[in-house]
């Protein structure tokens, strides 16, 4: 970005960071730091960081190892968003491939057809030389059996959070450009093509250098219902704050889904950063954590809680 519009938009020269959900985020977040600190492209940070989550089978939510959905295959969500350009890139119901986030990111640089899902998604994949790969785990198939059991006693009482968190990052390099990705294995033994917010522009992610970024997790029902990520970043281009905007935001999808006459909203939760680097974070559910660093802060884990409707936002 030329340095006289950077400057008009907020951007500080020189200024990076980068955020992520959860706490399986941090060693990502750190290396993606790493690549920010030493002037790397903002890509090639958030693909650092969400590869490693995609990479460890002990993460059930995300990439290898993922939980299989209802009929026991690991289907992926994943997409990368370009806040210079606004291109997206997004695989829905992917399988067998390890990396979705590099997928995502490949699918960015086409002018057509950026949006692909299931079979289609898996013969681009393999197109591009990327090899697959089963992503079903010993362990992962045998917490499937068991969930299974549980499930068919309980289905109805379990959210969006029993064993499956979304990896999402943002982040903006020492250029002012910032971009989002996201990756999942999405909601707890989903129906069969079932495609959750992480992939969708606006609900899961969404991004813009002149403005910011958000992403969000939860149940994806709900945060589609109220394009979630679109809307924080629509705050935050009306002059809010990233703590102010993600809070508003969650509290008003919150509040219109329990108007809606349905008792409670599914579980929300959103990170933000603008394009000064600042971030903030809300939920609506009691303990939210997610990973920051940038060059203001150093790299820490905080917890965004919510107590009768009040967010707070504290180092863990
Ligand atoms: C989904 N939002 O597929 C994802 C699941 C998630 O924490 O983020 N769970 O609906």
């Amino acid at each position: 970005m030329h340095n006289a519009a950077a400057e008009l938009m907020g951007v500080i020269n020189g200024m990076w960071g980068i955020i992520g959900t959860w706490e399986m985020a941090y060693e990502g977040v750190k290396e993606g730091a790493l690549v920010l600190k030493g002037q790397g492209h903002i890509f090639d940070a958030l693909e650092t960081c969400v590869r490693m989550v995609e990479d460890c089978s002990e993460y059930s939510s995300v990439g290898y190892g993922g939980l299989p959905n209802a009929a026991g295959v690991v289907e992926l969500d994943a997409a990368f968003m370009d806040g210079e350009t606004l291109s997206i890139g997004a695989v829905a119901a992917l399988k067998d491939f390890a990396n979705p986030c590099i997928i995502a990111r490949k699918l960015m640089t086409e002018k057509l057809n950026n949006f692909l899902a299931g079979e289609g998604a898996e013969q681009y994949a393999h197109r591009q030389g990327f090899p697959r790969k089963n992503m079903l785990t010993e362990k992962s198939k045998e917490q499937w059996l068991e969930h299974k059991e549980k499930e068919m006693a309980k289905r109805r009482e379990l959210n969006p959070y029993t064993g499956h968190d979304t990896v999402c990052a943002i982040g903006i390099d020492g250029t002012g450009h910032m971009a989002a990705c996201t990756s999942t294995s999405g909601l707890f033994y989903k129906t069969p093509g079932r495609v959750g917010d992480s992939p969708l522009p606006g609900c899961g992610y969404y991004v813009d250098n002149r403005i910011g970024g958000a992403c969000a997790t939860g149940l994806g029902e709900d945060i589609m219902k109220g394009a979630l990520s679109f809307q924080v970043v629509q705050y935050m281009g009306q002059g809010m704050s990233p703590q102010e905007a993600c809070n508003e935001a969650v509290k008003g999808l919150n509040d219109r889904l329990v108007a809606a006459g349905r008792g409670r909203a599914g579980d929300l939760s959103v990170i933000a950063m603008n394009a000064r680097g600042d971030f903030g974070a809300s939920t609506n559910i009691k303990a939210f954590p997610f990973v920051a660093a940038s060059e203001k802060q150093p790299l820490a884990t905080y917890i965004a809680k919510c107590e009768e409707g009040i967010v707070t936002v504290i180092k863990a």
